[in-house]
């Protein structure tokens, strides 16, 4: 079964805004924001709705699709397919909540050990400004067995 999430990045060279996940998937790893679609919500309403939820962040202008990434786990069936917004301009200020606590990171010290173990892959395309999509399977411990990575114009 494959699931869509949204993962949003909020990039103000030379800084990235990162939440810290305080609770369920993925919980003690710095992220972006996102989650799930509510029945019948669009992606891109999607993305925008979890960045108020997590952080009181309301994106000003359009959320740009960098990429799409489709994840799974050795052996096993389901594809978590994420699919990955850029922002640049919001309004308000970073606020924690129950399930984030946000800090702004130098992209020259962004925090890979405590993130999951493909953003490493995929972020230096995210801060060159390039759209990509890639493919990643992780083992039991989420790190990843194998991926593939590409640069596209095409994101559907
Ligand atoms: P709910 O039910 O809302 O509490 P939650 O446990 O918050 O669910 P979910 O599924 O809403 O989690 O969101 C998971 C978030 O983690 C999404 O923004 C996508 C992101 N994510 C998932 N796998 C990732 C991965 N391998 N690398 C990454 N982000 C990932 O950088």
């Amino acid at each position: 079964m494959k699931k869509i999430l949204t993962l949003t990045l909020i990039h103000q060279p030379p800084r990235i805004l990162l939440g810290m996940k305080k609770r369920g998937f993925g919980a003690g790893r710095w992220n972006g924001f996102g989650g799930k679609l509510n029945p019948g919500e669009d992606i891109v309403a999607a993305a925008k709705r979890e960045i108020k939820e997590e952080v009181g962040l309301e994106i000003l202008g359009d959320l740009k699709k960098a990429g799409i990434i489709d994840f799974s786990w050795a052996g096993k069936p389901d594809v978590l397919q994420v699919h990955v917004f850029r922002a640049e301009k919001f309004s308000g200020e970073p606020v924690e909540s129950e399930e984030m606590k946000p800090q702004w990171f130098n992209v020259d010290r962004i925090p890979f050990d405590k993130m999951w173990s493909d953003d490493i892959h995929w972020l230096p395309l995210f801060l060159a400004g390039k759209t990509f999509r890639g493919r990643f399977v992780f083992d039991e411990s989420d790190n990843t067995l194998e991926h593939a990575l590409k640069e596209t114009d095409l994101l559907e």
